[in-house]
């Protein structure tokens, strides 16, 4: 992989470069940017911020080829009469998009009009997109990919703990930890800078166990690699349970005063004996005996968990067991222990708060609570009862298309790409009456467009995104847009205003905030203390952070100092205590047969980047990740007949992709791994299934049942 991998660049500290954030993934890196020719930027070590400490991965490095005119939208796009995209003029744009969502609604009702959002877009814009849809066009059918992303690990942390976010704690408690069991996460690849907490852990004594069905770069780091089948972290989690009861390893105190349902959570757990979740997850017992040694010895102990077992349509469940092990050993709400989720998309945290979920108010409030209507609609200067209701998860809103939804507006998603079951998602998206996309770049799903509109970028607009810590951080603007572009608030306002709402899109980021603090203020995800002023001089600031109360006499009330770890003193439930969760193991919603005998799973490499729109237009990424493959066990190969490089059609129940082999030993020999960076024949989404966990509604992307064949040159 070259030099895609972690990498430190020059610092020139300039006094005209500005202090900012990579626009990709979760962990947010630091960086400086300085103006140079050609409308882009040059990217430099921005030392003081802690998290990355300068170090950067490829795609951080490489990300300001994109703002380059060149490289990116500059033009609306508008579909002519014959059936091309052709540049068109904003008024035109809007106007066309207006008036098509104010027909649809005229003939169908408010909730034919659908909204997908991004967990890219930073909070202004969630919070913006949100607020749009229920209040300017009054439909309840929004939804985001961030469904696809985190939501099974979301649910089960707000069912134990009364509160989702991510980590509970900063990245900088990794090394000081005794163990960290990583389930399904891979950061050698998905956040290289953050490898560094783990190398330092095991430089200070502490292990490491990964937990994934492949021997990844990032297991190759690992003390212990448990390698279950996929679709089976669940009775893993399950057998380790049993075996810390068994071994009299259960810390009765900290049961006792800090949780509640623990002889349901129990009960469940010694049903699943270790012989028992041997056969069916392919993990030995003394492995799984190895394994809890391990996490019980020291006396403070983390479990992270990430795409693997999440995405699952046991995903909620699984994650709940995971967290099962970590209450009964007493690994939660204590300083350096806890369970943790590693949030994947540049603002996955913050997106997931502040109302692009389909049942969801800002400040991560319920739609459905009577209080929290009361108070949204009250800063929104709108009636409560007009405040629609929960609509369909991010995959249902999908199926929909065409039917009940019949003009959409997509913010920050490719979902031709990215979605399960993406050829059956594509002809829904194509069977649309209308469809309006906002990117960049003509993504896949943009091509499909009645109008695109080119959006700004990262380095070209001011915004907050929340990382993967919970810390709240500033994106500063650093260059000016070319012409032509504007950004998604600007496109929100616009349109606000063509549907008669005149008042309440703001363009300037910092207005938005300002009433995304109000609209916070009191809820689970408090941002009220929060402001950009202190963003720019503190390095971020972690929620909850309420401002000092309105009431307060004193004028100088300290402010609230954020709130990097959560749950020291009590959980955030109504008692205070943590919820053990009784789960048992379920087969996934596709088990092998004779027909279909493989298990596929999928995920990423280090340089290319989700659907790809992005990371497949810059030349050093693509050089170094040119195409999607099948990896699969050598003796499977022999089986097929598969050498190196030959082209296997991998055929699900929903389609058929094609990609070369790449054998390795690293993978079970009953399963094969595709990236899903890539639309076309090799794209993995073809094959996936679209069955949805039944609380968090993620769909099983990382397990289905497929053949493999080699195909005839
Ligand atoms: N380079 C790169 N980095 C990224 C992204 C990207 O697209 N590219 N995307 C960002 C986003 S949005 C996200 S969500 C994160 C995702 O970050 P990760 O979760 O680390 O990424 P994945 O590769 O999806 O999955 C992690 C691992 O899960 C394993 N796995 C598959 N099935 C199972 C199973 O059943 N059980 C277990 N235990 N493991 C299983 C896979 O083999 C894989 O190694 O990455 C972020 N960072
Ligand atoms: N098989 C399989 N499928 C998966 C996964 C998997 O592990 N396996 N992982 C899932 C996960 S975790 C995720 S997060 C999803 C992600 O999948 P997608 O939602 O498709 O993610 P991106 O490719 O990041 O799409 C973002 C789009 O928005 C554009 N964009 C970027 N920033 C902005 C902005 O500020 N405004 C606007 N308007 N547009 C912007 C980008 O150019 C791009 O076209 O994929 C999911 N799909
Ligand atoms: S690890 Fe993530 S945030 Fe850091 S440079 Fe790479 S993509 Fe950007
Ligand atoms: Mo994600």
């Amino acid at each position: 992989m070259q030099n895609t991998g972690t990498h430190r660049t020059a610092a020139p500290g300039t006094a005209t470069s500005t202090p900012t954030h990579c626009p990709y993934c979760a962990l947010q890196c630091g960086m400086n940017l300085t103006p140079v020719e050609g409308g882009t930027v040059e990217v430099s070590e921005r030392a003081d911020f802690p998290v990355n400490r300068g170090a950067l991965c490829g795609k951080g490095r490489t990300a300001p080829e994109l703002l380059a005119p060149g490289a990116r939208l500059t033009s609306p796009l508008v579909r002519s009469d014959d059936g091309a995209l052709v540049p068109a003029g904003w008024d035109e744009a809007l106007d066309r998009i207006a008036g098509n969502l104010e027909r649809t609604r005229a003939r169908y009702g408010a909730d034919a009009l659908g909204v997908f959002g991004g967990g890219g877009l930073t909070n202004e814009k969630a919070y913006a997109l949100g607020k749009f849809a229920r209040v300017a066009l009054g439909t309840s059918q929004i939804d985001y990919n961030g469904r696809f992303c985190m939501s099974s690990a979301a649910a089960a942390g707000t069912r134990a703990f009364g509160l989702d976010r991510g980590l509970p704690f900063p990245l900088e408690d990794i090394p000081r930890t005794g163990c960290v069991i990583l389930v399904g996460s891979n950061p050698a690849e998905t956040m290289p800078p953050s490898l560094r907490y783990f190398t330092e852990l095991r430089e200070n004594g502490g292990t490491l166990i990964v937990v994934d069905p492949r021997r990844t770069k990032t297991a190759e780091q690992a003390d212990l690699h448990l390698a279950p089948r996929p679709g089976t972290d669940l009775a893993l989690a399950l057998g380790m349970l049993h075996l810390v009861v068994a071994e009299g390893r259960v810390d009765a105190d900290y049961v006792e005063e800090r949780t509640s349902g623990w002889e349901e959570a129990r009960a469940a757990a010694m049903a699943h004996w270790p012989e028992y979740v041997e056969r069916i997850t392919g993990v030995s017992v003394p492995e799984l005996r190895e394994a809890v040694r391990l996490f019980c010895a020291p006396e403070a102990a983390m479990v992270l968990t990430a795409r693997g077992p999440e995405q699952q349509s046991k995903g909620t469940d699984t994650v709940g067991a995971w967290i099962n092990l970590c209450l009964a050993t007493g690994r939660a709400g204590r300083p350096l222990s806890g369970y943790g989720c590693l949030t994947g998309q540049g603002n996955g945290q913050g997106g997931r708060e502040h109302g692009q979920k389909a049942d969801q108010l800002p400040g991560y409030r319920k739609l459905t609570d009577p209080a929290a209507r009361r108070h949204v609609a009250e800063v929104w200067g709108v009636d409560p009862d007009s405040l629609p209701g929960p609509g369909r998860s991010a995959y249902e809103l999908l199926d929909a298309l065409g039917t009940d939804i019949r003009s959409l507006l997509v913010m920050g998603s490719n979902p031709v790409v990215s979605a399960p079951r993406a050829a059956h998602v594509e002809e829904r998206l194509r069977s649309l009456d209308f469809l309006a996309v906002c990117d960049v770049v003509l993504s896949e799903t943009a091509e499909l467009a009645d109008v695109v509109l080119p959006v700004t970028q990262w380095a070209e607009e001011t915004g907050t995104t929340t990382s993967l810590e919970g810390r709240v951080l500033l994106r500063r603007r650093a260059i000016t847009p070319p012409d032509g572009v504007r950004s998604d608030l600007e496109v929100l306002h616009g349109l606000a205003g063509r549907l008669g709402v005149e008042k309440g899109f703001p363009t300037e980021p910092e207005e938005v905030f300002e009433e995304l603090r109000r609209a916070s203020a009191g809820g689970p995800a408090d941002y009220s203390g929060i402001g950009y002023r202190r963003l720019a001089e503190e390095n971020g600031v972690f929620w909850p952070c309420p401002a000092p109360a309105a009431d307060s006499a004193d004028a100088d009330a300290v402010p609230h100092p954020g709130s990097p770890r959560l749950f020291l003193d009590r959980f955030a439930t109504d008692d205070g205590r943590a919820r053990f969760v009784p789960v048992a193991h379920r087969p996934s919603a596709e088990e092998p047969d004779d027909e279909y005998p493989v298990l596929l799973t999928t995920g990423r490499v280090v340089a290319q980047y989700q659907s790809g729109a992005q990371t497949r237009r810059v030349a050093e990424l693509n050089a170094a990740a040119p195409g999607p493959f099948v990896e699969l066990h050598p003796r499977l190969a022999a089986r097929l007949g598969a050498a190196e490089g030959d082209e296997l059609a991998v055929v699900s129940r929903r389609g058929r992709a094609v990609a070369p082999a790449r054998i390795t030993t690293g993978i079970r020999p009953d399963t094969v791994f595709m990236p899903f960076h890539w639309p076309g024949a090799g794209r993995a989404n073809t094959l996936t299934n679209p069955a949805l966990d039944p609380t968090s509604r993620m769909p099983e992307f990382k397990v289905c049942a497929v053949r493999v064949e080699t195909v005839a040159r």
